[in-house]
This record gives C-alpha cells, structure tokens and sequence, in this order.
C-alpha cells in the first residue's frame, strides 16, 4: 500500500470530540436526518466539503497580520491582482467573497429570460444562478462521465457533439457563453483536458461565442494534465494553468477551493464592458472594487495561497491522500466511482444499497449511516440535491447518479483519519442491508438540499 507522506508538518492543533452512538442518534434525528443541519462540533471526521475548509499555512496566517484594511487601494488588493493576473492571465479582476456571488454578478449581468449557459456539468450553486436570472443550465460533459465503472482520464470533458448539436438549436445569439467547470465537480471531481478545451475554443470561435472557466480546482485539474495528458509531464502546474486560461474570456473562482482559504473568490474577465457593468454591481452588492465583500488579510491569505496550491509536492500529497482512501475502499469491495477525481471519493449509492430505490434517495441513507455509524459526514449528491419536479408531469425527475461524495479537507486530516473513514465506510458495506431509506417531510423550492427534512421508512 501506497501511503501519501506529508509534505508539512503539524504547528498548531484542534481538538475533535468523540461522540457516543446514543448522542449521535439523538442529533441525526433532530437535524430531520440532514447533516446540513448537525452542529459541526458533533462531528469527527467532517468530509462535508472542501471549500473553505482548508488548514492555512503559517506564511498565510503571517499575511493576515500584513492585512491593510483601507477601504480603498488596500496595498492587498494588488498583490492579489498581481498574482491571479500572473497565474489566470485576465484583464481585469474582480474579487468577491465566494463563488457563488462570482457566479451571480456574472449572471445577473449578461442573461436575459431564454438564454442558454453550457457547461461539462453545473455545480449546484453554479446552476441555480443560472437558472433564477432566466437562463437554462446545459450539462454537456461526455457520456462516459455517467457510468461510475469507466476509467476515463479525462472524465471532465464536455462533448464537442452535443455543445454544436446545442449552439445549432438554441443559436449563438441565446448562448452568452460556455462554461468548462475545472475539475467537474458533480460528475465525481474529474479533470478536462487541455486537448478539450483547446478544441471547446476552436468550435466557439467559429460561431464568437465566449468561453468561461469555474475555475475552483484548476490547480488539481492541472495536475491530472500533467500526469495524464501527453506533452504536459515536463511542464510545471504553473505554465499548465496559463495555457488552460490562454483559452478563455474569463472564469469564476471560490478560492476556498484552490486559493487554499476560508473565505474568497473572484471573477476575472477580458470584455471591458461588461467588466464595468459587474463592477457596479459589485458595489451595489459586495463592496468598493478593491476589497469586494472581503477584508484586505482575506486578500492576503488568497494570494499566498494560489502560490502555495501550484507545489508540485503538495498536489502530489494533495492527489495521493484521495487516492489513498479510494483504493482502502476499493480492496473492500466497497462500490466508488472510477477513476478517483482530485478532491473527494464518491461512493456510488445506487450499487452501495441496491435495495433501496431512487425514491426514497439511497445516498441520503448512505450519509446518515455514516454519521450514525462514526461520527463521519458526507454530503448526497443524487435524488435530493438534484432531484426535481417536472413542470409538465409533476412528477419527479432523478439524476443519472446517486453518489455521496466525501470532499477531503487540504491539509487537515492524517492518513489515519482516513484509515478510520474506510474501515467505517467498509463495515457499512457489509452491513448494507439494516441501512433503510428516507421520505422528504419539508423541501424548499430552490437548492432543498440545504435545508430538507425528512423521515427513515420502516
Ligand atoms: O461555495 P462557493 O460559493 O464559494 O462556490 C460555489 C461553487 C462553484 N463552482 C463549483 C464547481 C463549486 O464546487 C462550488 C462550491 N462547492 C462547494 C461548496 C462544494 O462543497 O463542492
């Protein structure tokens, strides 16, 4: 067995606390079964997400204390335009305190009611944006994305056919642009390569259609092109990532991905204009341009950070510790979607617990297992976050899969820690069939994952 050693050693620590079976019981139950909903101190292993949970360095905690927090031209604000322009290579910057805010100022500007935003697949927040300023969310990534048994390299891909087949359907005119979200999230955290994306540029060309990047993992989606694609395995992440961007018009960014912090993001984009119009309403929503939504120390941290991220010796560490607990589960058999993409497993819930149909959303009775079972979470990505109504039928539409991811933290757990989730996460295997599905008592209209409730079915 391949153990990822550290490239870093331990200064300060946080405590976790051990929870009882019994406690747990108790806290699941009233959380309405959502972990959404659990207090997180209540929680041992928290792979509920890597965005914003990364641990920073000590050089990034020395550059909170250099944070300067004029409300105008913080000396911060321009070194966190100088690094991002040097690695992302855009015009013009705009910093804002998520990605979702990235998400919806850019939205909010270029769609009108019809429009059309493509992408490999949406993220959750990424879609809704698009959605509830008018347009309709597109997920156009390759079909072999959807079986979790392909080992494809790239898996991100976006599939040239149906992005022309949808450009001749919808028109260029309705399709302001297209999104290449690196490395696809929902489709198990699988890069695009930068084959594919030169090719996505040369097809958008001939019809002027602008190319956008979600940029919140590029350094991970370098990584694989390094290691996977031909021609890259000399080149460092750095000269990777502004190839990659070479490429496009602009991106969104949470840099509580990559950007190695807790809090932080930003949009960077070529067009002038439409740069001005996402700056005013920027300072209508977020803040004066030069700190937008974020103190002038978060600035700092992030431009240290998007440095740190591109060390070959972290994302080599960084790469490993997830392949590591993909492969503890795969010698117990236990069912993961393959290949294993850069920041999280994802447990594929449809074989986990074959007994337990879509409709009474098997990943979501996965994760509460896990809670119950270790004191682990996770979060569904199936039925209940992708679920919905169709508006002609009424009746609800399931997606393709029903994973639940488990998002590993940068730099915060030990291989021990996920030594303790696989052995949980494989006695759950064998104990698959007490796990039992789930009703949903309260959903809200939008993103109802969030704050769903629901009941275990006897
Ligand atoms: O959580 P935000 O608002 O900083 O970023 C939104 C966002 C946009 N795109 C992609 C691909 C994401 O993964 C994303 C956030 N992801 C979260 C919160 C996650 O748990 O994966």
């Amino acid at each position: 067995m391949f153990f990822p050693s550290e490239p870093f050693r331990i200064k300060v620590v946080e405590p976790l606390r051990r929870t009882t079976r019994e406690e747990r019981e108790e806290l699941i139950r009233k959380a309405g079964f959502n972990v959404f909903n659990l207090p997180a101190e209540a929680i041992y292993v928290d792979l509920l997400t890597d965005s914003g949970t990364s641990a920073m360095s000590d050089n990034q905690w020395a550059g909170l204390m250099l944070g300067d927090e004029s409300y105008a031209g913080s000396r911060n604000y321009y070194h966190f335009e100088e690094t991002v322009r040097d690695i992302f290579g855009f015009k013009h910057i705009i910093p804002t305190h998520q990605g979702r805010v990235a998400e919806n100022l850019l939205f909010s500007t270029i769609l009108k009611e019809g429009m059309v935003i493509p992408n490999n697949i949406h993220f959750d927040t990424t879609r809704a944006n698009v959605e509830y300023n008018g347009g309709k969310a597109l997920d156009l990534v390759i079909d072999e994305a959807y079986d979790p048994h392909i080992d494809h390299p790239f898996k991100g891909n976006i599939d040239l056919e149906k992005l022309e087949r949808a450009v001749e359907e919808y028109g260029p005119e309705r399709i302001p642009l297209v999104l290449l979200t690196i490395t696809n999230n929902s489709g198990g955290g699988q890069p695009v390569s930068l084959e594919n994306i030169r090719q996505t540029r040369q097809l958008l060309n001939k019809y002027g259609i602008p190319l956008f990047f979600d940029a919140c993992r590029f350094a991970e989606n370098c990584y694989f092109i390094k290691e996977r694609e031909q021609g890259y395995q000399n080149k460092p992440i750095k000269e990777i990532a502004r190839e990659i961007f070479s490429h496009g018009d602009g991106c969104t960014m949470s840099a509580k991905k990559d950007g190695l912090v807790n809090i932080g993001g930003f949009i960077g984009i070529n067009n002038d204009e439409l740069a001005a119009q996402i700056t005013n309403r920027l300072i209508l929503i977020e803040g004066f341009p030069t700190y937008g939504g974020l103190a002038g120390r978060d600035l700092e941290a992030i431009s240290r950070g998007l440095q740190e991220v591109l060390n070959e010796d972290y994302l080599n560490y960084r790469i490993s510790q997830v392949r590591h607990l993909g492969q503890m589960l795969e010698e117990n058999q236990v069912p993961i979607l393959k290949p294993i993409g850069g920041h999280a497993i994802y447990l594929n819930a449809r074989e986990f617990l074959a007994h337990i149909p879509q409709h009474q959303y098997p990943a979501q009775a996965l994760t509460v297992a896990l809670y119950r079972e270790a004191g682990i979470r996770a979060v569904e990505i199936g039925g209940l976050m992708f679920g919905h109504k169709d508006p002609q039928t009424g009746k609800e539409v399931y997606p393709e899969l029903e994973m639940v991811r488990l998002a590993i933290p940068r730099r915060v757990y030990t291989t021990q820690h996920m030594v303790y989730v696989a052995e949980a996460i494989s006695n759950i295997y064998r104990n698959r069939e007490q796990v039992k599905g789930f009703k949903i008592t309260y959903e809200a209209p939008v993103l109802r994952h969030f704050t769903v409730r629901l009941e275990e079915i006897d």
